[in-house]
């Protein structure tokens, strides 16, 4: 089979697991885990913050930070397409108690233009705005990479009125690859980011959370309450510093081998890619021109040795990743042709 139906279907490299055989381990919990601690110190020199805290998965992440930058009540401002409110089970609503009011970003990128018009004050009708959270890159809308100006754009002006911004940067290194900017230059001013060791970066478990020394202190008690205290951690948190050292210089190859599959999928007839928007990892298609679902297509596929899931009920996502080559992806277009004839 090739895998196309996300980055975190990869396995971890023999490299990783011979690093997680020899992990030096303690109990988390009392923070006396010495490869957790040097995968936190880290992840917080990478994301340019005073600390980070690993937590299991990156939804458990962006639960962490909506409920730090909030409270009761508030909304929380996000693209319509957006992984927090499509794909994380209400976490915002169940455990910050908040709700989100959505914008419908062009390629999922929010301007302050847009969060403007979507930004409520105190008022007496109303639950006021809490915070931002911006997706980077964005998943659903293909992968796509904020411009530096917008975020700086969006942290100054929420700052000005006391708001708090969340990053929910899944794929940051992916970001950072595409638009040759540092991590930390990418989340300068955002007050909390998210990051996932399990996606592009190849980890088989784990995310990364961000902020202030003493966000995290507050964090690491969230974690603690939403069962995500994992003790002898750093068996998992071995493969994370693998990932992390070593796996952003060749995201530029997945990046390259998405273009290459949107590319190809230009040329199959019924197939439409638009081509503008694969920056990254990701390719959404639409196969309405097929006269098929993008179910049917998916099934045919999967006939054919290639899983790629349907997003909607006429797009389907590929993502490219270390354990899909340039051969694979040659392949899953041809197969792609025989199922959308
Ligand atoms: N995304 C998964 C699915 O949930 C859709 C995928 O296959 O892409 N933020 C973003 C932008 C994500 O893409 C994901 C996972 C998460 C958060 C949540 O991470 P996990 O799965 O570790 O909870």
């Amino acid at each position: 089979m090739i895998d196309l139906r996300s980055d975190t279907v990869t396995k971890p490299t023999p490299e990783m697991r011979r690093a997680m055989m020899e992990a030096e381990v303690g109990d988390d919990v009392y923070r006396e885990d010495p490869t957790v601690n040097r995968l936190e110190q880290r992840a917080a020199e990478i994301c340019g913050k005073e600390a980070a805290l690993f937590v299991p998965t990156g939804t458990m992440g962006n639960t962490i930070a909506i409920k730090l930058l909030t409270d009761p009540g508030e909304e929380v401002i996000c693209d319509s397409r957006g992984h927090l409110l499509n794909y994380e089970l209400a976490m915002t609503a169940w455990f910050a108690s908040c709700l989100i009011r959505t914008v419908d970003a062009p390629g999922g990128i929010l301007d302050w233009t847009l969060i403007e018009k979507a930004y409520r004050p105190l008022g007496p009708h109303w639950a006021p705005t809490g915070c931002i959270e911006i997706e980077n890159t964005h998943n659903m809308a293909g992968g796509t990479v904020y411009p530096q100006e917008i975020i700086d754009t969006i942290c100054g002006r929420a700052h000005e009125r006391g708001l708090k911004v969340h990053m929910d940067g899944a794929r940051i290194f992916n970001a950072a690859a595409a638009c040759g900017r540092s991590v930390k230059e990418i989340a300068a001013q955002v007050d909390t980011v998210m990051f996932c060791l399990s996606k592009a970066l190849g980890a088989p478990a784990g995310s990364m959370l961000a902020g202030t020394s003493a966000a995290m202190d507050r964090a690491r008690l969230y974690r603690k309450r939403l069962g995500g205290g994992m003790r002898q951690a750093g068996v998992l948190a071995a493969a994370g510093l693998i990932a992390l050292e070593q796996t952003p210089a060749r995201l530029p190859e997945d990046h390259a081998n998405a273009r290459f599959l949107a590319a190809g999928m230009q040329s199959i007839p019924g197939i439409h890619v638009d081509q503008s928007a694969v920056a990254t990892n990701i390719v959404i298609f639409d196969v309405s021109a097929t006269l098929k679902s993008s179910a049917e297509v998916s099934g045919k596929l999967k006939d054919r040795g290639i899983l790629i899931n349907p997003v909607t009920a006429t797009t389907l996502r590929a993502v490219t990743h270390y354990d899909v080559s340039r051969q694979d992806c040659e392949t899953a277009l041809g197969a792609l042709a025989e199922a959308a004839a």
